[in-house]
């Protein structure tokens, strides 16, 4: 089951169902190595959302602005590999949205607390517009943001939900997007939290 969002954007509901605690787990696994932190936006304000990452570049927010990192300036080594788990989840799930050559060498975790929220923005710190991003959320459901190509540019809602996978390019790759403010609630997996993985092909 999907929803067409756009000509280059697919909704593919509860892709991640049957793997979801695997997935989780795998996660968590890259959490004890590299732990959640709350990154400073260029301007200092500190994100809503807690972040890491894994694979060979890791998204990093500070003073100096935003960019993509080798090395997790936390604990001074390379970030953890991306688990093989969410590496065949993203390219079976590029590939049903008519992505062929998508080789994710970057996988960002943002995890979401009830207020948290991400306003609109591109994703535009990646060497190659032309391959895709994939997105999978678990946990807490939240209203996403689907914009235009300026930020003032009206938007769409759609709920992104426990198990969702979002794939998107083309034409598509730089729209204004983000998720409104997470609701409180209890999921029997996350417990009050939702996570997300956008896993792209930075380098
Ligand atoms: C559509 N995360 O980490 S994922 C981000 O749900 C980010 O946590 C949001 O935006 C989240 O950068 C949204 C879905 C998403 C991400 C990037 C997009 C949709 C997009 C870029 C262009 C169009
Ligand atoms: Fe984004």
């Amino acid at each position: 089951l999907s929803t067409e969002i756009s000509e280059q954007a697919t909704l593919f509901h509860q892709f991640l169902l049957a793997d979801d605690e695997a997935l989780l787990n795998d996660i968590r696994g890259v959490l004890k190595q590299s732990p959640l932190r709350h990154l400073a936006t260029p301007a200092g304000h500190k994100m809503s959302v807690k972040s890491s990452s894994c694979g060979s570049y890791g998204w990093l927010s500070d003073k100096h602005g935003y960019r993509y990192q080798n090395i997790d300036p936390v604990t001074g080594q390379p970030w953890p590999d991306i688990p093989q788990s969410i590496l065949v989840k993203a390219t079976q799930v590029s590939r049903l949205a008519g992505f062929q050559n998508f080789q994710p060498d970057s996988c960002l975790i943002n995890v979401y607390t009830p207020g948290a929220k991400m306003g609109l923005h591109q994703d535009k710190n990646e060497a190659d517009f032309s391959k895709p991003i994939v997105s999978f959320s678990f946990g807490l459901p939240i209203t996403f943001m689907w914009g235009g190509f300026k930020r003032s540019d009206k938007y769409q809602k759609f709920s992104l939900q426990h198990a969702d996978a979002l794939v998107w390019g083309g034409k598509d790759r730089l729209r204004y997007h983000g998720v409104q403010q997470l609701k409180e609630a209890m999921h029997p997996l996350t417990g009050r939290c939702r996570v997300n993985l956008t896993i792209r092909q930075a380098g």
